[in-house]
C-alpha cells in the first residue's frame, strides 16, 4: 500500500510540494498536467519536468488523476479513433516517467457534482456537500454556481470554455443513453488496455459521483453490478478500477465495504479514494471528517476490507474540510486531509498488528 495525496502542479496548487513530505507516511502525490487541453496528447518534456521537480521534493508520482475523456469519445463519434490515438500516446509517454496508474472516469458533461462548496458543519468548518434541493435549477444556473464557488480555482471536468455551451453539450449527448455509453466505454478500452499491458499502465475508472443519474444523464459506473460488468468486459488487470468511497457511499444502497473487499479480491482496485460522508435524508449528504463518528461510513470496516483482502495499491484520503482558517481549492486544503492520512495509517497499523 502506498500512501499519497493530490498535488495540482505548481500553478494550480497553492500547497507547497514539500509540505507533503511532512505529512507522516506520505510517500507520493497523485499529479496531472493541466495545461493540456482535453484530448491532446500529454508531451514527454512536460511530464518530464513535473516528474522531476516531485522527485525532487522526495516523493514519488506514479498515479495520475487524471486522464480525462474527450466527450467524442463519451458520445462516440466518428473522430473518437483519432482522440483515442492520442489517449494511447499520453499512455505510452506517462509510462516512460514511472507512472503505473491512470485514473479516469466517464461520466458525460461534467465531472463531480456538489451543489454547496461552502458548507459549514457545527465546528465552523467548511466543506462540500449535495442537496437535491440544488440541482432543481436550470442546467445554466447550476454550472454558474459551481464555477462561482470554486474560490477561482479551475476545475478539472469543469472547463468554463466548454460548459459556456451546456446545452449544446448536451444535445449532443441526445442520443446516448447507458448502454450506448457503456459501448462507448468498451470501444475505449479496447483500444487502450492492451497498451496499458505493453507498457505496464493500469486504468482505473472512477465511479460516477453522484451514482445516479443527474439532469438525465446516463450513469454506468454506479454499483457492485456496473463494477463487476467493467471488469468482465474487457478482463484484464489493466482494466481496474478507482474506487472511491466517498461517491460509491452517495448511494445508501450501496455496500461499500462488500464493494472493497470483492474488488480488492479480485485484484481490480488500483487506487482508492478513502473519505467517510454523512448522508443527512434522503440521498443528501456532507463530506465530512475522515474519523468514523462523523460520518455514515464505518472507516474501520473500510480499511479492514481493504487490508484483509490484500489491498497493495494506491491510497489517499481523497477531500478534506477546511479547517483552522485555511482557504483555497474545495475539499484540496492541506490540513484536514492530512488527519485523514493520520487516521488511515493508525487504523492500518492496527490491523498490522493484531494479527
Ligand atoms: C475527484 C474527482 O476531485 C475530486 O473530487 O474525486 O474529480 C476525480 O478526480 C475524477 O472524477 C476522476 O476522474
Ligand atoms: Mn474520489
Amino acid at each position: 500500500m502506498q500512501m499519497t495525496m493530490r498535488w495540482f502542479g505548481p500553478d494550480q496548487d497553492k500547497i507547497p510540494l514539500e509540505y507533503f513530505r511532512q505529512v507522516p507516511g506520505v510517500e507520493g502525490v497523485v499529479g496531472a498536467l493541466y495545461d493540456v487541453p482535453v484530448g491532446e496528447v500529454w508531451a514527454e518534456e512536460k511530464i518530464r519536468a513535473l516528474v522531476e521537480q516531485v522527485h525532487a521534493a522526495g516523493l514519488s508520482m506514479e498515479v495520475i488523476e487524471s486522464v480525462n475523456i474527450h466527450d467524442d469519445i463519451k458520445i462516440g463519434c466518428s473522430s473518437r479513433d483519432q482522440w483515442i490515438a492520442n489517449y494511447q500516446q499520453t499512455i505510452r509517454n506517462l509510462a516512460k516517467f514511472g507512472v503505473k496508474v491512470i485514473c479516469y472516469n466517464f461520466m458525460p458533461v461534467f465531472d463531480w457534482m456538489k451543489t454547496d462548496m461552502q458548507y459549514v458543519l457545527p465546528d465552523g468548518s467548511l466543506t462540500m456537500a449535495f442537496e437535491k434541493q440544488g440541482i432543481d435549477k436550470t442546467l445554466e444556473e447550476v454550472v454558474r454556481e459551481v464555477l462561482e464557488n470554486a474560490n477561482g480555482f479551475a476545475l478539472p471536468g469543469w472547463e468554463p470554455e466548454r460548459l459556456a455551451q451546456v446545452q449544446t453539450l448536451f444535445a449532443r449527448y441526445q442520443d446516448v443513453d447507458e448502454n450506448k455509453l457503456r459501448e462507448n466505454l468498451v470501444y475505449f478500452l479496447e483500444a487502450v488496455v492492451p497498451v496499458c499491458e505493453e507498457v505496464g499502465v493500469k486504468m482505473a475508472i472512477h465511479p460516477d459521483d453522484p451514482p445516479y443519474s443527474i439532469f438525465g444523464l446516463p450513469r454506468i459506473i454506479k454499483n457492485r453490478d456496473d463494477l463487476d460488468w467493467l471488469c468482465n468486459v474487457v478482463d484484464s488487470p489493466a482494466n481496474g478500477i478507482t474506487l472511491c468511497t466517498g461517491s460509491i457511499a452517495e448511494d445508501p444502497e450501496n455496500d461499500v465495504c462488500e464493494i472493497l473487499a470483492e474488488f480488492t479480491r479480485r485484484k481490480r482496485i488500483h487506487f482508492a479514494h478513502v473519505r467517510n460522508i454523512k448522508i443527512t435524508q434522503g440521498k443528501d449528504f456532507y463530506e465530512s471528517a475522515h474519523p468514523s463518528q462523523y460520518g455514515s461510513l464505518d472507516m474501520f470496516q473500510v480499511v479492514k476490507a481493504l487490508h484483509d483482502n490484500g489491498f497493495d495499491g494506491y491510497i489517499r484520503p481523497d477531500h478534506g474540510r477546511f479547517i483552522w482558517g485555511e482557504t483555497g481549492r474545495p475539499g484540496y486544503g492541506l490540513y484536514d486531509r492530512a488527519l485523514g492520512v493520520t487516521y488511515l495509517l493508525g487504523l492500518w497499523e492496527a490491523l498490522e498488528k493484531q494479527h
